[in-house]
């Protein structure tokens, strides 16, 4: 484990290396702990590089056997090396030269997840962000490309797979059990993109043709039995080759292009070159064992991992402070593919809901950072909902300030100016600046300022002068490190929706910029005029939820109400639902917390079964409108002082006034859409599925009684149906003795499948109230739990701290104290695993203060161990500033 040295990463650093790296060889002789890894590396002096300047190798826990320079032993006096660096001098000062290390490896032993490592008997690799230096002594930096040669050694009987990236070259017999391969990747790369598998696998094949004609050959690897339920993927994958080349114009560019599902991963999916390494939860698929949801993310990371190839491999990152080029273009690009394949608004509520549960949060408090940080301790903290999602925003600000087709050409500028290129946040946005014309400066302040924009907006209609003035505020709060910020450039989509539903059109507009329907708010605060409106509208601002901001606009309930039913922006409709939805649930928690009856506001409860029973409207658009806010969207609305179960009761109490109010309307819903016909894992189908389920979680409320749920639980002829189900029971009838045998039927029933328990553990440990916490201990003990698995981790202990407010935050503490004993014991194995859970109590300074203390003291109680990894040290301290 690398234990904490308190060195700082400043992108200020930043220059470029010393030698030139021309070419890689490398061979790896494969074994379970005793793998030997050797290295030969084509280097050159930079021009203009001072002679004698040293080359310095990054390594990490590694040791080496041998050095040779030019094919022959290496003078000890030339070199230093030690498990973190190796270190030559009296290099030569212009002419090429060859380094041949060799390090040996025990990938067994590898529990951290980085580097080579086993994963159920399979070799496999990790090495973004900085895991090939645990393989050999490495430039290890994004802006290090090369070109690699990779043979690899391995018992025959036990690995009768030897993959690696590019093209394979040949193989053949070595010894008497032993076999060869050898692959090539034309594409120079950064050494995080460098993968090897190896073991005994199912594959799963097919072509696809490119749009110049070429033949690609597809190949997914699952644990043998299991390639029945990576069909789904390959789909997936084709769909998106076809995506890129339609909307993007990009098209693949090697002979093969594998995936290999692991059981044993820290995060989704890596998108190495040509050979992606899975976590085989976004892989594994059929109807009876996963979910709508889980299609629906299969889908996304196939799409994300796969155009990566252009974005992020093709254009790489200069540095790790560049992370956002690759990934937030990545995401804003799987996002579009979502939505093109499925329900374009339905795609943008779920995108949103997602970014004010995980990003707003951390935006708001001590972990919040730039998009494009400037500084960093352990990088493997900065794969942030931030990066990513925040990161798309800002690209989708882009195609919205640029509209579609400068969009598309500024695009294709970076494609064409940097391909083969380490570059920088400038670069991308100075192509879209060449390609429109326009000045990106004030924009960019994007990628810099931390912190979620407040905008507080008021509106004045006045009849006589047939006017409309809308004025608007900009504040960007505080954040670690930034006191003060600068007002940006803020792309608001808006209409103005007449009495009747039609959308009035000004004829003339004073006090900022506004093209067709989006307007620019660029001040810290700005007066907009539209004159030439015959009536008073209703404004409907942020349409598509086109920047990442919070408006704070005292609309009244009539506005939002007339939104929500007439908006042809349906995620206006969906935001107005919200907006109606939120001060109730406010006000609810408040009176819950003082000991009152709740009684939920009316108006609200008709606009909501409205939409429900309005058949106009696509299913999976009401359901998302059915969901309410969560307890998190609750408290971050209270934004302080906050009492999680005081927000649990009043939103409960809200849930049961919908439910008895709407107990038709929902009997209807769920009896129309229960007529089940051959199941498709389509959006469609999702759509009635959720808005089937959705509707009998209200009906169980309403009747308060297991019965219906536990009938659907018999009944159901899929997973979403059979979770949902499950989830019903466990979470509103915990102690009845239908959700007893529901349980204990589900786990008999997938007793062999790890990825459909951990959907066993999470509905589990997120059953709302204090007595969870007992639960999740002894959950821990049954033998479906793995400790060193992070699916299982993050199933169990994960959700229960990131999803169970309740539970987690119960009053005497004695949760947090838990927690950080796991983090403590999973910290020594895998840090950044360790690290990600933690990040689960960022926000306990919004607790009220009796909680917050003990959230305080649990923290604290890791902050004083001796021995913690970066990853954790660098979150813990942080969390605590
Ligand atoms: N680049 C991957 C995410 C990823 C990052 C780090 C990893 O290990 C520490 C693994 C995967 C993606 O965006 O999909
Ligand atoms: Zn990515």
């Amino acid at each position: 484990m690398r234990t904490d040295t308190g060195r700082i990463v400043h992108l200020a650093d930043y220059r470029p290396t010393d030698f030139v790296l021309e070419r890689v060889d490398l061979t790896f002789e494969l074994d379970p702990t005793e793998t030997k890894v050797e290295a030969r590396l084509i280097f050159h002096r930079r021009e203009g590089v001072d002679a004698t300047a040293p080359l310095v190798l990054d390594g990490d826990d590694l040791t080496m056997t041998s050095l040779l320079f030019d094919q022959i032993e290496m003078d000890p006096a030339r070199y230093t090396a030690t498990p973190e660096s190796l270190t030559i001098r009296d290099l030569p000062e212009s002419t090429p030269f060859e380094i041949t290390v060799v390090t040996m490896i025990n990938p067994e032993a590898n529990t951290q997840l980085m580097g080579l490592y086993r994963s159920n008997g399979i070799y496999c690799t990790q090495c973004e962000a900085e895991g090939f230096r645990r393989i050999t002594y490495f430039p290890d930096r994004p802006d290090v490309l090369a070109v690699y040669t990779i043979n690899i050694i391995a018992d025959k009987a036990a690995n009768p797979l030897l993959l690696s990236n590019g093209n394979f070259l040949g193989g053949a017999g070595f010894g008497p059990d032993k076999h060869f391969a050898a692959w090539f990747d034309p594409h120079p790369k950064p050494s995080y993109l460098f993968a090897l598998v190896a073991g005994d696998l199912g594959v799963v094949e097919d072509t696809f043709t490119t749009m110049s004609g070429r033949e690609v050959a597809l190949k997914i690897y699952v644990e043998h039995g299991k390639e029945p339920r990576a069909a789904y993927a390959m789909d997936a994958l084709k769909r998106s080759m076809k995506w890129d080349e339609e909307v993007f114009g990009r098209e693949y560019d090697l002979d093969i292009f594998m995936i290999v599902a692991v059981s044993d991963f820290n995060m989704g999916a890596m998108e190495n070159k040509g050979l992606n390494i899975f976590n085989d939860k976004y892989v594994l698929a059929d109807p009876e064992t996963a979910t709508d949801q889980d299609y629906a993310n299969i889908e996304a990371i196939i799409a994300h991992e796969y155009f990566h190839n252009w974005t992020g491999n093709r254009i790489t990152c200069r540095d790790w402070f560049q992370l956002c080029l690759k990934e937030g273009l990545t995401v804003y690009r799987d996002h579009e593919f979502s939505a093109d394949m499925r329900s374009r608004s339905v795609k943008r509520i779920a995108e949103v809901r997602h970014l004010r549960s995980e990003q707003f949060p951390e935006d708001a408090g001590p972990l919040a950072h730039p998009v494009r940080p400037t500084k960093y301790r352990e990088i493997n903290n900065f794969y942030t909902t931030t990066v990513y999602e925040k990161g798309s925003e800002v690209t989708r600000m882009i195609a919205t300030i640029l509209g579609r087709d400068d969009f598309k050409k500024g695009m294709d500028l970076y494609f064409e100016r940097h391909d083969g290129d380490a570059a920088t946040v400038e670069d991308f946005v100075k192509c879209f600046e060449d390609a429109s014309g326009k000045d990106l400066t004030q924009f960019s302040l994007w990628y810099h300022q931390a912190g979620t924009p407040q905008i507080t907006v008021s509106s004045t209609y006045d009849a006589s002068a047939k006017t409309l003035t809308l004025s608007l505020e900009q504040m960007i709060p505080a954040t670690p490190g930034q006191s003060t910020k600068e007002p940006m450039h803020i792309p608001l989509r808006f209409a103005l929706i007449s009495e009747n539903g039609s959308e009035a059109s000004a004829s003339a507009i004073a006090g900022g910029d506004v093209t067709s329907d989006v307007l620019h708010l660029t001040q810290r605060a700005q007066t907009f005029t539209f004159s030439g409106i015959g009536s008073r509208p209703v404004v409907s601002l942020n349409r598509g939820f086109s920047a990442p901001v919070t408006l704070h606009f005292a609309q009244s309930a009539e506005d939002l109400g007339h939104i929500a039913r007439h908006d042809s922006d349906l995620f206006a409709r969906w935001q107005a639902i919200t907006d109606l939805a939120l001060p109730v649930l406010t006000d609810a928690a408040k009176t819950a917390r003082d000991g009152g009856a709740v009684a939920a506001n009316s108006a609200f409860v008709d606009v909501l079964l409205a939409v429900a029973a309005d058949e106009a409207l696509e299913p999976a658009f009401r359901a998302q409108a059915l969901t309410l806010p969560s307890e998190a969207d609750i408290a971050r609305e209270l934004g302080g002082n906050n009492d999680p179960d005081a927000i649990h009761a009043g939103r409960q109490a809200v849930l049961s006034a919908i439910a008895t109010a709407g107990a038709d309307v929902f009997r209807k819903l769920h009896a129309a859409h229960s007529a089940s016909g051959p199941f498709s894992p389509d959006a469609a189908g999702a759509g009635k599925r959720a808005l089937k389920n959705i509707a009998l979680s209200f009906l169980s409320i309403a009747e308060n009684a297991p019965a219906l749920a536990a009938d659907a639980f018999a009944r159901a002829d899929n997973m979403t149906d059979l979770s949902q189900a499950l989830t019903i029971l466990a979470h509103r009838f915990p102690d009845a003795a239908e959700t007893k045998e529901a349980l204990a039927a589900f786990e008999a029933r997938f007793a062999s499948n790890a990825l459909v328990l951990d959907k066993w553990f999470t509905i589990q440990a997120t059953i709302p109230g204090a007595a969870s916490l007992e639960r999740v201990k002894a959950l821990m003990t049954s033998p479906h739990f793995q400790p060193t698995n992070p699916n299982r981790v993050r199933s169990l202990v994960g959700t229960f701290a990131f999803g169970n407010a309740t539970g987690f935050n119960r009053a005497d503490g004695a949760a947090y104290q838990f927690f950080a004993e796991k983090i403590l014991a999973i910290d020594p194995r895998n840090p950044q695993l360790a690290a990600r859970l933690l990040t689960a109590m960022r926000s306990w300074r919004l607790l009220e203060s009796g909680r917050a203390d003990k959230a305080r003291a649990a923290l604290a109680t890791i902050e004083a161990s001796a021995s913690l990894s970066t990853d954790v040290r660098d979150i813990v301290e942080r969390i605590l500033k």
